[in-house]
């Protein structure tokens, strides 16, 4: 398909990039994740009084280095909701998708995050309400937030294969209704995706409708350690730095991933990624820069379905 015509997903505010450099037309493949986002700013204005965000401003859009590829960013806070981000790429070769809602630290609701990245031979995804409290060992947690979203989960985990082995670490940040998958391109995949996509947007937002606030400073705390501890993590060990940091550059990229992507890491707390992961210490004191210490394991996908932790 050539694009050469200008199409308005987005408020005037948030441009598109292919309008603004005239005259250009752009090979791109039939995927394209506009639609997910239009779909889920809608869905969140339906429900919510979105907002901007104060990130907006400085997180706004970004050519990379090679000029030829351009980042979307938007940004939104709303009533129960800290922040509301998404980060698009688009370019002739892959298209790019990383979108996240991260409650208020007064609500242990999980985190929404659906990451996709699409080339002409594959496409990776990790779709899913990230528990901000562990669900293997704290029953209760994953019953409160997951046992009614159990066959919402299993109609797509049949649909949507298991992706394969994956890095270890990660597993204790996923769901039992996680769909992380890989497909090679195909209409219909990209269509149950798009379904996946709006159904587990759906349910989060039923989930944070539904929170009570909590009072307790104890539990806000607990709350506030839990996202802290995700972001960091994801700040560090995330799968698509390396391709952000051929785009952007090194530098840009650590500012893009602390400021934007998984913001409120300087705010939320103050320990620090070692803290955390300690095992990712090398005796010099720096962080390991490998991704997994354990490595990569779950050839299958380790949850029964009842979601029972069976890995
Ligand atoms: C691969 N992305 C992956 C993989 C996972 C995720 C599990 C498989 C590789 C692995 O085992 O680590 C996603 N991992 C996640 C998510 C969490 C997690 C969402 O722990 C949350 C807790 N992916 C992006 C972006 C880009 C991207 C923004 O989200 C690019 C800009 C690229 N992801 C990307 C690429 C791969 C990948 C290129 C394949 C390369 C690889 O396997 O390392």
């Amino acid at each position: 398909v050539v694009l050469s015509t200008s199409v308005g997903v987005f408020s005037s505010t948030h441009s598109c990039w292919w309008r603004r450099r005239k005259g250009a037309s752009f090979h791109v493949s039939a995927i394209s994740y506009k639609k997910f986002i239009g779909f889920a700013l809608n869905e969140a204005k339906r429900q919510t009084h979105l907002v901007p965000s104060p990130l907006q401003e400085q997180f706004n859009s970004m050519i990379s280095v090679d000029g030829k590829a351009e980042l979307q960013m938007l940004s939104f806070q709303a009533p129960k909701i800290r922040l509301l981000r998404s980060m698009s790429i688009e370019t002739e070769v892959m298209q790019v998708l990383d979108f996240a809602v991260f409650p208020e630290p007064e609500f242990d609701v999980p985190i929404f995050c659906a990451n996709c990245f699409s080339t002409s031979s594959t496409n990776i995804v990790v779709l899913d309400l990230n528990p901000l409290h562990d669900v293997i060992g704290r029953r209760d947690y994953k019953d409160r937030y997951y046992k009614s979203l159990m066959p919402l989960g299993l109609k797509y985990v049949e649909l949507l294969p298991w992706g394969g082995k994956l890095t270890s670490e990660s597993l204790k940040f996923f769901s039992p209704i996680v769909l992380w998958t890989r497909f090679s391109p195909s209409q219909d995949r990209f269509d149950i995706l798009y379904s996946a996509f709006m159904d587990y947007y759906k349910a989060w937002f039923e989930l944070i409708k539904q929170a009570v606030g909590e009072t307790d400073a104890s539990q806000i705390m607990s709350n506030r350690e839990a996202q802290h501890r995700y972001l960091t993590w994801r700040a560090e060990k995330d799968p698509g730095h390396r391709m952000l940091t051929k785009l952007i550059g090194e530098r840009s990229s650590k500012e893009l991933l602390r400021n934007f992507l998984f913001n409120g890491i300087n705010e939320l707390g103050s320990r620090t990624f070692l803290d955390y992961f300690p095992e990712y210490c090398c005796e010099d004191g720096t962080i390991n820069e490998k991704r997994s210490i354990i490595g990569k394991s779950f050839e299958n996908r380790p949850w029964d379905k009842r979601g029972e932790f069976i890995g």
